[in-house]
C-alpha cells in the first residue's frame, strides 16, 4: 500500500477549488492508501496571519477534511506545527536545495509580486518545507491541483540530490503526483483566466465551502459569461474561458466527463445552465458545508482528532528523522 501526504493552508475562505482540486479526493483515496492529511499552519505564516484567526482557521480546515468524509480514526488528520519533524527536516532540505531551483518557482514570483525586498524568507523557502512535509513520511503519492506540480517536482529533485549526496540510493522515494479529472484547476467566477483563490479580494470570485444555498445561487447567477449561447463543442468551449470553467465545475460536481456536459447544454442559454449548476452545487456542497458548520461548533472534538493524528504522524516521522540525522552525520552521543 502506498502512503499519501497532502495539506491545505489555514488561510481562510476555503473554496470550491480547494474542495474539487484537493479535499474531495482525500476521502476517495483512503481505502487504497495510508493517508496523512495535514493543516499546514507553518506554511500559512509565510504571509502574515492574525494569531486568533489562524487557530480558528486551522480548526475550520480540519473540519472540512472530516466533513468531506476523511476518517480521522483510520488516518492521520493533524496540524503541521504539532509534528516538529517537518521543520527539522526542512532545515536540512534548505541546505540541499539550490538557490537556482528556488528562483524558478512560479508561485513565489506570483505571490511576491514586485515588492520582493519585503516578503518573508519563509515564502521563498516554502517549497523546501513542502518537500519536508512529504518526505518526512517517505510518502509515495501526493494528490495535488495542477498549481502544485512544480513544487512536487522540486520535492523529487531534493529527494534525488539527498540520496546522491549522501550515497543512500533509495533513502527517499521519488514521490508521484495524483491529479484528478475535470476540475484540477478551478478558475475565478469573475475571470476565467485566473485561478479561484482564497486571497482574491472579491468574494464573488469563489464559492466558499461554508456558503449557504442563497450565497451559492447568487454567486453562480453573477458568474461572468459571454453574450453567446452555451458552447457546442469542446474546442468552442476552450476559446471561452468563463464558460469552460463553469462547464468544468459542473462536470466535476456531477462526476461526468466535460464533453458530456457540453453535449447536454450545447446551444442553450446560460441562464438555464446556471440554474442547473446551482441545483447541482447546492446538492453536492450543502451537506459538506452543513457538516463543517456542525463540527466547528464542537472544537473539542476537532482538537481531539488533531491530537491523535499528530501522535500517529510522529510515530512515522520520528524514526525517519533519526535516520536522516545519522545519515547527515549529526552526533547524538
Ligand atoms: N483553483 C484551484 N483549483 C483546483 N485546486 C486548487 N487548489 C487551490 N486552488 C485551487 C488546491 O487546494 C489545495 C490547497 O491549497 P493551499 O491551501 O496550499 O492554497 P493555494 O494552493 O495557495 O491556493 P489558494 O487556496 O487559492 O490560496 P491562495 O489564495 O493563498 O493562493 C492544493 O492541493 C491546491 O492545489
Amino acid at each position: 500500500k502506498g502512503r499519501i501526504l497532502s495539506g491545505v493552508q489555514p488561510t481562510g475562505n476555503l473554496h470550491l477549488g480547494n474542495y474539487l482540486g484537493a479535499i474531495r479526493n482525500f476521502a476517495r483515496l483512503q481505502n487504497d492508501y495510508e493517508c496523512l492529511y495535514c493543516v499546514v499552519d507553518m506554511h500559512a505564516i509565510t504571509v502574515w496571519q492574525d494569531p486568533k484567526a489562524l487557530a480558528a482557521q486551522t480548526r475550520e480546515i480540519a473540519a472540512a477534511f472530516l466533513a468531506a468524509g476523511v476518517d480521522g480514526d483510520k488516518h492521520a488528520v493533524f496540524n503541521q506545527s504539532m509534528v516538529p519533524e517537518h521543520a527539522q527536516l526542512a532545515w536540512i532540505f534548505n541546505c540541499v536545495a539550490r538557490l537556482g531551483w528556488m528562483n524558478r518557482m512560479t508561485q513565489f514570483k506570483e505571490k511576491a509580486g514586485k515588492d520582493r525586498e519585503n516578503v518573508s524568507l519563509g515564502l521563498y523557502a516554502y517549497p523546501a518545507l513542502m518537500a519536508a512535509d512529504i518526505l518526512i513520511y517517505k510518502a509515495t503519492h501526493v494528490p495535488v491541483g495542477e498549481d502544485q506540480k512544480q513544487h512536487l517536482e522540486l520535492t523529487r529533485d531534493i529527494a534525488i540530490k539527498f540520496n546522491n549526496d549522501f550515497g543512500v540510493p533509495d533513502f527517499f522515494p521519488i514521490t508521484e503526483p495524483l491529479i484528478f479529472g475535470a476540475a484540477t484547476r478551478v478558475m475565478s467566477l469573475r475571470d476565467g483566466t485566473k485561478k479561484m483563490s482564497k486571497s482574491d479580494p472579491s468574494d464573488y470570485s469563489r464559492i466558499n465551502l461554508t456558503d449557504d444555498a442563497d450565497a451559492i445561487a447568487q454567486k453562480i447567477r453573477r458568474a461572468k459569461t459571454d453574450p453567446h449561447p452555451m458552447p457546442e463543442t469542446a474546442s468552442d468551449a476552450e476559446k471561452r474561458p468563463d464558460a469552460d470553467n463553469l462547464l468544468g465545475i459542473y462536470a466535476a460536481l456531477a462526476d461526468m466527463e466535460k464533453d458530456a456536459v457540453i453535449f447536454e447544454f450545447a446551444g442553450k442559454q446560460f441562464s438555464e445552465f446556471k440554474s442547473a449548476l446551482t441545483d447541482l452545487a447546492v446538492t453536492k456542497l450543502g451537506p459538506v458545508g452543513a457538516e463543517m458548520q456542525r463540527l466547528m461548533k464542537d472544537p473539542g472534538h476537532v482538537d481531539r482528532v488533531l491530537h491523535a493524528g499528530a501522535e500517529k504522524a510522529r510515530a512515522i516521522a520520528a524514526p525517519i528523522l533519526a535516520d536522516v540525522y545519522r545519515t547527515v552525520g549529526f552526533l547524538n552521543p
